[in-house]
């Protein structure tokens, strides 16, 4: 195994552990019957092309080292996407009063969106990962965002990756015209949260009542009592 292997290998079990330990977020609001304010997690390590980038632009030494593991706060990278902007702070909370990772900063790029355009909010977060050589704290970097957010950030970072960072001026234009519409979306999302919300239940009640096999399985259950 490389250095590079080694060295990412806590980084890679940050990634997966807080992707189950926040998809099992999601269940629980599930089994719970209520609307649950993570729509999906998704989780990355860098690439080690990426890394050496930000090294460059940070003037980090590209190595294996304690240094560019604290330097760099998104080698490890969790993003959660939420159907609503009132669920960003539902998260955000869910994820201060944890006990398992501790909040190091925030960033919030939704009330204050950067330049481009792009929202959404980080939070830097230190976490323990147990190693055959004991614990390692891990820094991550959480983004949490809604779809509309997230769709936007997508294609803008595509965009981003085709020019370089240098885009024309129509596009860049387009592109905070796009933000724009985005966040009007966002909005009026929200002003119908209650009659989303309502619908979604009872497509979800609907789906398992239509499913015979299901249905059979609950009246089972019920006959076992
Ligand atoms: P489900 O039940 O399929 O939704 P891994 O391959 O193990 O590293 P994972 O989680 O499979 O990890 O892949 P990744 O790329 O980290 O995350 C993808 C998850 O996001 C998958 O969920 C996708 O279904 C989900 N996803 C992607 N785009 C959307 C979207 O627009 N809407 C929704 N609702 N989900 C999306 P899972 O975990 O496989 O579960
Ligand atoms: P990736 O993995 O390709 O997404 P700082 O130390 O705070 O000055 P840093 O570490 O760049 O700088 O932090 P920042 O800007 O808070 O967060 C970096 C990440 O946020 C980026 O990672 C993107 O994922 C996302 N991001 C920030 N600004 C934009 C933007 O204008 N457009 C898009 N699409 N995403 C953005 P990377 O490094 O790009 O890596």
């Amino acid at each position: 195994m490389g250095q590079w292997d080694i060295f990412l290998s806590p980084y890679k079990q940050a990634v997966d552990e807080l992707k189950i330990k926040l998809k099992g977020m999601r269940s629980q609001f599930g089994m719970m019957s209520a609307n649950s304010p993570i729509e999906f997690v998704t989780g990355r390590v860098k690439p080690l092309a990426s890394i050496y980038d930000k090294s460059l632009d940070k003037g980090v030494p590209f190595e294996p080292s304690d240094r560019l593991g604290n330097e760099l706060q998104d080698i490890a990278g969790v993003r959660i996407m939420c159907q609503f902007v009132d669920d960003i702070a539902t998260v955000t909370e869910l994820i201060r009063q944890r006990n398992d990772m501790k909040v190091i900063e925030e960033k919030d790029y939704i009330t204050h969106s950067k330049p481009s355009g792009y929202r959404s909010h980080h939070m830097i977060v230190e976490y323990p990962v147990e190693t055959i050589q004991g614990k390692k704290m891990v820094v991550t970097e959480i983004q949490i965002r809604t779809l509309a957010m997230n769709f936007w950030a997508s294609i803008e970072h595509s965009l981003n990756y085709k020019y370089k960072g240098l885009f024309p001026e129509e596009i860049k234009n387009r592109l905070q015209s796009a933000a724009e519409a985005a966040f009007r979306l966002d909005e009026e999302m929200s002003s119908i949260r209650s009659e989303i919300q309502e619908a979604q239940a009872y497509f979800s009640e609907f789906k398992e009542a239509s499913n015979p096999t299901i249905r059979t399985t609950k009246e089972e259950k019920e006959r076992e009592k």
